[in-house]
């Protein structure tokens, strides 16, 4: 059953710009003021555009559009939805935590889907961040990291095939797996940049291709100051804050004045 707001007296869209642009606009607004909710059903394209008296064309694109927008889904042969909605998980920046025991902290269950594990002959960039030598083979593991049915992000971490000489003997926690051997990371450096999702990826985390995510790259050291991990992430946009917390420090780069 469609949501009863799409019964309710006469339409007024807001003005400005092309037809189909202002009913994408009444319904994102419908959406925003909780008039309508995640979950909620729309009425077919016949009756949405008899009841906003515009075309189906013009229907369809402003459905479209918010579709391609991740705003509403649509299911074969049931209808259209407006989608349901993630809610956001916050990480700090300052702690090496793993995703297993960040999630754990807030209560959040979580598993992961194994999209590759295994023995590989290493890429020249494994080979100079892991420090590889000669002939040594590199442990990859690849997963998609989901809290119930939400994917929050795809991991790709590189490791020595020292360090992880089976990466099929992984349980759940990969940092777990390298606390029981003492090769758990001490420190990392974590480089983050803003990414449109490629398609391949956008599937995986279910939103439409093109969406908003971010890169992480991770390189974990040993106390010894060897790499142990190099990790590429890509989290969902829409799912995920980093949050830092910023001291006042002496060094002159900050700008604080000296006594
Ligand atoms: C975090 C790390 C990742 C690490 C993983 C281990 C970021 C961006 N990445 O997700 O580098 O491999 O934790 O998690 O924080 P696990 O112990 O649950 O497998």
């Amino acid at each position: 059953m469609p949501n009863s707001f799409f019964a309710d007296g006469p339409v007024v869209l807001p003005t400005g710009g092309p037809l189909y642009l202002q009913l994408k606009r009444w319904i994102e607004d419908a959406i925003h003021s909780g008039a309508v909710n995640p979950g909620d059903a729309l009425p077919s394209e016949r009756d949405l555009a008899t009841k906003v008296d515009v075309s189906r064309v013009t229907v369809r694109k402003a459905v479209l559009q918010l579709v391609k927008d991740g705003v509403l889904v649509q299911r074969h042969g049931s209808g259209t939805f407006v989608a349901p909605q993630t809610q956001r998980v916050e990480q700090s920046l300052s702690n090496l935590t793993s995703f297993t025991e960040d999630m754990a902290r807030r209560g959040m269950a979580v598993r992961a889907e194994w999209l590759d594990r295994g023995l590989y002959v290493p890429s020249p960039e494994e080979t100079v961040i892991l420090g590889l030598t000669s002939g040594e083979q590199v442990a990859r593991i690849a997963r998609l990291r989901l809290t119930g049915d939400t994917p929050l992000a795809i991991e790709r971490a590189s490791l020595s095939s020292r360090t992880l000489p089976d990466p099929a003997g992984i349980a759940d926690s990969l940092y777990k797996h390298l606390d029981k051997t003492a090769s758990r990371p001490v420190r990392a450096i974590q480089r983050i940049r803003a990414a449109n999702l490629n398609e391949e990826d956008a599937a995986l985390l279910q939103v439409p291709a093109g969406s908003a995510g971010l890169n992480i790259e991770r390189t974990s050291y040993l106390a010894s100051g060897r790499v142990i991990e190099f990790t590429r992430s890509i989290y969902r946009g829409d799912t995920y804050d980093f949050v830092a917390e910023l001291r006042l420090g002496d060094s002159p780069a900050t700008g604080a004045s000296k006594p």
